[in-house]
């Protein structure tokens, strides 16, 4: 491959919304770079300089493409010196670690590693994936980990819709199965992160991750019990929030809301809760903030029957507007959002559903577009469900006959028709 301003030539497998931000940022950062995904119809994009990842607008992609080679063919990695696999782990069926496509990639890896490669797991996972799984499948190839090439876990941080921190300005934690897979996994990472972080072994790296997802997942099932809770006390939860947030020290906030979505805080915890079963350890905080998040859709569902049954109208024949249906505010991804399983429980119902959401045109699983805000705002209940930045909530206050928020934006507002959370 010829040689790059950086001197070092980089592989990406697995071209998500994790492993092409990291391939743009390599070949910003002047590396060549070969960018593979099984799914043919991804590099056909990246060829046509035509980005499917929200936060990587097609002109970054198009301003590297000297250096950027997308392809499906596992021989194409056969001539980089660093390789990063960034595949997908979910759950499967039973909740439980999915590392199908981890296998996968390994074993093709393992066909055309090279002596004196470095290899980098980024995909989330519980600790000892990368030495118990990784590095054996990885040895079929004839080479040995840490000695004929070098093996590193390196946690993706990617925020999905956040701006304020960029891949290069997240601090990257990195850990290596020896001293010398840490150093050279922290040099290939100095050249796109301002910050790395080295640990002591692959596993602090691969728990790091889970603890930063476990900590949100417990916090936001934490705040949302609590919701429940002032419910029934007539306490006005998003001033209790807001008010603790003022303390400069010793709190972090959370916001309550419909429960939590996203492939990652619904996933990651229950990699962990599988592995510690293996020693024994029941992990009684991550399953309970699973079952209070997993609560929160058939709680907010019943709110909104029970504020229709105010107006004396059932949820059968009622028009429910959903206002934002995807996971979280600023991003289109609906993957495990609480909105989607909301607009079920209230289609089993009857309701007749409409939405609004400017990210997500179409829920083909509903049958459903997304409507104009003002073919909605007349519905007999609407629901906010996720706050897009576009959203104009004066307006959607005073058009709507009755409003049930569940995201708290207009909490601190009088309003008499306004059911919240
Ligand atoms: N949520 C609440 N209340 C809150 C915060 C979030 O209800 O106070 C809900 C959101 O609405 C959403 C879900 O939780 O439905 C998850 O949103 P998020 O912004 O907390 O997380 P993700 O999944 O978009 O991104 C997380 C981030 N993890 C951390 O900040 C520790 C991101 O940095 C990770 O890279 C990402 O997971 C990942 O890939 O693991």
């Amino acid at each position: 491959m010829e040689q790059t301003a950086t001197g070092v030539s980089v592989g990406i497998i697995g071209l998500g919304y994790v492993g092409l931000p990291l391939a743009v940022e390599f070949a910003e950062a002047g590396h060549q770079v070969v960018a593979l995904d099984a799914d043919a119809s991804k590099v056909t994009a990246i060829e046509a300089g035509r980005s499917y990842i929200e936060d990587i607008p097609s002109e970054r992609l198009a301003a590297v493409r000297e250096r950027l080679h997308p392809t499906t063919r596992y021989a194409a990695l056969a001539q980089v010196d660093a390789i990063v696999i960034a595949v997908p782990t979910p759950l499967n069926e039973n909740r439980e670690p999915d590392l199908q496509p981890l296998v996968s990639a390994g074993a093709a890896l393992a066909g055309v590693l090279q002596e004196g490669q470095l290899v980098v797991l980024e995909s989330t996972t519980y600790p000892g994936t990368t030495r118990e799984r990784l590095a054996p499948l990885l040895e079929e190839s004839g080479l040995v980990a840490g000695r004929t090439f070098n093996l590193a876990f390196s946690p993706e941080r990617i925020d999905p819709g956040r701006t304020d921190f960029t891949l290069r300005t997240t601090p990257k934690v990195v850990g290596g199965l020896t001293p010398e897979c840490l150093e050279r996994a922290s040099a290939l990472y100095r050249t796109v992160c301002d910050t790395v972080v080295p640990v002591t072994t692959l596993e602090v790296a691969e728990l790091t991750k889970l603890l930063e997802n476990i900590f949100r997942s417990v916090n936001i099932a934490l705040v949302n019990e609590i919701a429940m809770l002032c419910d029934r006390m007539k306490i006005d939860v998003w001033e209790v929030v807001d008010a603790a947030a003022t303390k400069p020290y010793g709190f972090m906030s959370f916001k309550p809301g419909p429960g939590m979505g996203g492939h990652c805080l619904p996933v990651d915890p229950f990699y962990l809760s599988w592995k510690a079963r293996e020693y024994d350890s029941k992990t009684a905080f991550i399953e309970l903030a699973g079952e209070v998040n997993a609560e929160m859709p058939y709680y907010c569902a019943e709110k909104i029957a029970g504020a229709l049954n105010e107006d004396s109208k059932a949820v059968r024949g009622s028009r429910i507007a959903i206002l934002g249906v995807s996971y979280k505010a600023g991003v289109g991804d609906v993957r495990e959002s609480p909105a989607i399983k909301i607009m079920q429980l209230l289609a089993d119902r009857g309701a007749d559903l409409s939405y609004h959401d400017p990210y997500v045109p179409e829920l083909a699983g509903f049958g459903l577009r997304s409507q104009p805000l003002e073919d909605v705002l007349d519905a007999d209940v609407v629901a906010i469900l996720t706050v897009h930045p576009e959203f104009d909530i004066d307006r959607v206050m005073g058009e709507s006959k009755l409003l049930v928020d569940f995201r708290g934006v207009t909490s601190g507002r009088a309003a008499e028709r306004v059911v919240r959370l």
